[in-house]
């Protein structure tokens, strides 16, 4: 199934200027970027984006550190986009992901882990509409 999935490459990777290393792994892996840009997120819209772990005991060390610099957002494409991307990407703690996955190679811990993906279709429209409007995407099919 074609589907569309949500990348961000998080502050930690940007400032260790690891975007293009990241985007090229992700091209590599046969995904195709239908829309990009890079910005930085204020508190309040980091904690918009994770209000689901609004809860959680890390929130206020993760919104800090998802708002302290630049980030890449990129929508990504492909047969089965979602699962693929989270393959790629490794498991959430670095100390746990596959050989070759972008967290093993890249993330420093599991707060500053490098990238975030969509994870169901539901949560991925959601996500890909916080970042872009249907405008600031490549038409695909037609
Ligand atoms: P993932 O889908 O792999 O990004 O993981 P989660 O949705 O479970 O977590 C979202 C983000 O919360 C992670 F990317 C990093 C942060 N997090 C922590 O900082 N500590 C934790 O113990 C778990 C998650």
């Amino acid at each position: 199934m074609l589907q569309r999935t949500l990348c961000l490459i998080k502050p930690d990777a940007v400032s260790r200027k690891l975007s293009g290393a990241i985007l090229d792994l992700i091209q590599k892996n046969g995904l195709s970027v239908v829309g990009m840009k890079m910005l930085r997120l204020s508190r309040a819209g980091a904690e918009g984006f994770y209000a689901v772990h609004r809860e959680r005991p890390f929130f206020d060390s993760l919104t800090a550190s998802m708002s302290s610099g630049p980030i890449v957002a990129a929508v990504l494409e492909g047969e089965d986009a979602i699962a693929r991307y989270r393959k790629l990407m490794g498991a959430t703690n670095p100390a746990n992901a596959e050989e070759g996955s972008i967290r093993k190679l890249y993330a420093l811990d599991v707060e500053a882990n490098s990238v975030h993906g969509s994870d169901a279709p539901e949560t991925a429209a959601v996500e890909i509409a916080y970042f872009f409007s249907s405008l600031e995407l490549v038409n695909s099919g037609q």
